[in-house]
């Protein structure tokens, strides 16, 4: 019986690695133009947020429209994590280890995806103000308490 269990979790692993890892590496064009931007340009804020099974370190994060914000990531758990937001106007990169990976995965236009004990840097100029809710897409960490709030003035 543990072991079913054990090949269970495994399979359920496995079914959300591949949900969440699609398209890692490929940067389009413009993506890599965006980043280039984003990237070279100073940040107005700084921000970290690390990771945790299954939580966020803050479930309220805020920055200013129109201003480049840098948000440091760090995943301290031990499965994968990411930040996501399902719609974030404006312009948005995501490096890992110096470089670029692509954000929108599924319907969600920040992904950025972490590996646990990996460090990932996010950089976005939001164009609107709002309230943001930003979540962990993996199966079931949203419910476990895995999201929070970006807001944007
Ligand atoms: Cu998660």
């Amino acid at each position: 019986m543990p072991r079913m269990t054990a090949a269970l979790a495994m399979l359920v692993a496995a079914t959300a690695l591949v949900a969440c890892s699609g398209g890692a590496e490929q940067v389009s064009p413009a993506e890599a133009e965006t980043a280039a931007k984003l990237f070279s340009t100073p940040a107005n804020d700084a921000l970290a947020l690390e990771m945790a099974d299954f939580k966020f370190s803050n479930r309220a994060i805020g920055a200013k429209s129109g201003e480049v914000v840098e948000v440091a990531l760090m995943n301290r758990g031990s499965i994968e994590h990411d930040f996501s937001i399902a719609k974030l106007p404006g312009e948005k990169a995501f490096r890992v280890e110096g470089k670029d990976t692509t954000l929108a995965v599924g319907r969600n236009e920040v992904h950025a995806h972490l590996k646990p004990g990996a460090n990932g840097v996010l950089r976005f100029r939001v164009s609107a103000p709002g309230a943001y809710e930003f979540f962990c897409t993996v199966s079931g960490h949203k419910e476990a308490g895995m999201a929070g709030t970006l807001n944007v003035q």
